[in-house]
């Protein structure tokens, strides 16, 4: 990065028609950089469900065309549900929320690229920034090399932006976490923190297998976020696995049900009707005004499952290979996830694809619940 000038006017995008910035969140100025789409636009401004989805999993987690056709169901998942889909992401420098099939189709065709980022917050500026400071763009005196403006939004990039466009579901597969072997390296997610910060409901099947679970949730604790799973009360659930239904560790809250879910995040006493262990958290934690997000555990469906024996052999060698070779930072969890599927052959792509359909699916769920208790 070239050394910026002193004085760089305060230039904010102004969008093409048929585009439009957010209204609907009194976040800061970040979403005045946001290009929200017509379609999210009118779900916004009608208070019609909607569910966030991010894109890094499609440029760094899925390769082309599979990442196509994975988006394309995805999104056919949560209309079905009767939700609208609004996938997050970076093109051409623009941060967008809400994609045509034809930009998504454009931005997934770019994975892999060097040029296409993996976006977490800290990428945010970097990324967004490059558009405007083009040759011929009219930020005068303010030029620097291009070298990427395309992004796939992490799940803690793609948090910052549904909440500055005023989005509070978002449905995902798996999230990051604390890599093995810590403190060496030190490798947490940027993911946790986001949730510590950022009220975003997160729709996924708990942390990455090939994490260390047990400090993820230690982690997720000591940030504040809400935990909860989709299970049985009275029975001991456990937060998923990502591949698996189950791990060791207890859940500490359990979700009967989408509305369960939906009062979780809605942040209005009046609407905490269902169960009373949530009422007491949110009630105080409303009243207190904490911001901290939320973590909804969805299991795997059964029948995708891969057997724990299975999959901890392929995960351990690909953590061992990742170390080995001295994969580190960003790059470790694309590899890891890379390594994975080359070994079984494509199965763990198979179960991926299926747990993000039925968060998805759930997704549409909760976001419906949270619209009604809104109301
Ligand atoms: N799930 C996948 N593939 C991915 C990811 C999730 O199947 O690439 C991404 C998510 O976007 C998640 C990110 O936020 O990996 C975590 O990366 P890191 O551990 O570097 O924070
Ligand atoms: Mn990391």
């Amino acid at each position: 990065i070239s050394r910026l000038p002193r004085h760089i006017p305060r230039i904010f995008p102004t969008f093409p028609a048929g585009y439009h910035q957010s209204t609907y969140s009194n976040s800061s100025n970040l979403k005045k950089f946001l290009q929200i789409s017509e379609e999210v636009h009118e779900a916004l401004a009608s208070k019609t469900p909607i569910v966030a989805l991010e894109t890094a999993i499609y440029t760094h987690g899925f390769p082309y065309p599979d990442n196509v056709d994975l988006a394309a169901k995805v999104e056919a998942a949560i209309r079905e549900g009767g939700a609208v889909p609004a996938t997050i992401g970076i093109l051409d420098g623009i941060a967008r929320v809400g994609f045509s099939q034809p930009e998504l189709e454009r931005l997934a065709s770019t994975a892999g690229q060097k040029t296409t980022v993996k976006v977490s917050r800290r990428d945010l500026p970097f990324v967004v920034g490059m558009v405007w400071s083009q040759p011929g763009n009219p930020n005068p005196g303010y030029t620097r090399h291009v070298t990427a403006h395309n992004g796939g939004t992490t799940i803690a990039g793609t948090m910052l932006l549904a909440h500055a466009a005023g989005i509070k579901v978002f449905a995902t597969g798996g999230l990051g976490g604390v890599h093995r072997g810590y403190p060496n390296p030190m490798d947490v997610s940027a993911d946790l923190v986001e949730l510590g910060r950022t009220n975003v409901a997160v729709i996924s099947s708990g942390s990455k297998a090939f994490l260390d679970l047990e400090n993820t949730f230690e982690v997720l604790e000591t940030q504040g976020v809400f935990v909860g799973t989709f299970g049985k009360a009275g029975t001991e659930v456990m937060v998923p696995a990502f591949y698996c239904r189950e791990s060791n560790i207890i859940s500490p809250n359990i979700l009967e049900n989408p509305r369960d879910a939906a009062s979780a995040i809605c942040m209005s006493p009046t609407a905490l009707l269902p169960c009373p262990q949530l009422i007491t958290i949110l009630d105080a934690s409303h009243m207190m005004g904490l911001t901290s997000g939320q973590l909804l555990c969805n299991p795997i469906p059964e029948e995708f499952e891969i057997p724990e024996k299975d999959i901890n052999r392929v995960i351990s060698k690909a953590v061992e290979k990742a170390r080995d070779r001295g994969v580190f930072g960003k790059d470790q969890t694309p590899y890891i996830l890379n390594e994975i599927k080359e070994v079984t052959k494509g199965a763990s792509l198979a179960a991926n694809t299926a747990l993000v359909l039925c968060n998805a699916r759930m997704g549409a769920q909760v976001a419906q619940e949270l619209a009604r208790l809104e109301k």
